[in-house]
């Protein structure tokens, strides 16, 4: 555990102990690792990219959430991209519609992925811990929490170098979002790692601010460790009752 009952740390150590909660980013999850090394099937695959759309689809009402507690318009006008980037600008699809696709790509009808129906109980609640703190939240500790994408970038250019010889039945165009991504989060975390360093300047905010990416982590873990269940120990919610009405 960080400990800092002392004077804060300096911007350069608060950021290392910042970078250095990457060892828990959910790309070591198991789930993530099979998948990474080409040991997921199909429905494995399809069961991640159903789920992982709600996530998608929430980041927009996300940052709109970071944006309605935020006075500050030079902030402001920066976060705004984010909502772009996933909803759409004019003339382009956005991520959530290339995510859409992704799950096109790998066998699934887009009622199938827009409906939800796939969406595991212990997927919506992380995700919806995640909302719900970043709406209470001020508008600093909710930048904060965007910072586990300070990880995000290898997990992307691992899909995009792994997936197409690992998973032939794919169609690789499903990965367009992940080529788009590799941009977008670069960006995003420079913005939202500035932001974290220059708010959380006493040694009481700086553990705080440790805090809330270990809370971001674990929505990101927890999601992997209900499509665990249900998809690779084959124990979905309610495997062990009757079907209820
Ligand atoms: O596609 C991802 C994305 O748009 C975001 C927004 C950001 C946030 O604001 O919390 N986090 C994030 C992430 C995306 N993809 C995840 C992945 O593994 O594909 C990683 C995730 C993140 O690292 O938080």
């Amino acid at each position: 555990m960080d400990s800092n009952s002392g004077p804060p740390w300096s911007r350069e150590e608060f950021e290392q102990r910042l970078r250095g909660l990457g060892a828990r980013y959910h790309i070591h999850h198991p789930y993530q690792v099979k998948m990474n090394a080409g040991e997921l099937n199909r429905e494995q695959i399809q069961g991640w990219v159903a789920n992982r759309f709600y996530y998608q689809i929430n980041i927009p009402q996300k940052d709109a959430a970071v944006m309605a507690n935020c006075p500050d318009r030079e902030v402001r006008r920066h976060w705004v991209q984010r909502i772009l980037d996933h909803d759409g600008r004019a003339g382009e699809d956005g991520g959530i519609e290339a995510w859409i696709r992704l799950g096109e790509a790998c066998g699934l009808e887009r009622d199938a992925i827009v409906s939800l129906q796939h969406v595991l109980p212990g997927v919506r609640f992380a995700v919806d811990a995640y909302v719900n703190f970043v709406r209470r939240a001020s508008w600093q500790e909710a930048v904060c929490s965007s910072l586990t994408e300070l990880f995000a970038p290898t997990i992307h250019r691992e899909r995009l170098a792994q997936w197409p010889g690992h998973y032939p039945w794919m169609d690789p165009g499903g990965l367009e979002y992940f080529q788009n991504r590799l941009g977008e989060a670069h960006r995003d975390v420079e913005h939202g790692l500035a932001i974290t360093l220059e708010e959380f300047t006493s040694a009481e905010q700086q553990q705080r601010a440790l805090e809330i990416l270990r809370f971001k982590l674990d929505v990101l873990w927890s999601m992997l460790d209900a499509m665990t269940l249900a998809y690779v120990l084959d124990m979905p919610p309610y495997f062990t009752v009757e079907d209820s009405p």
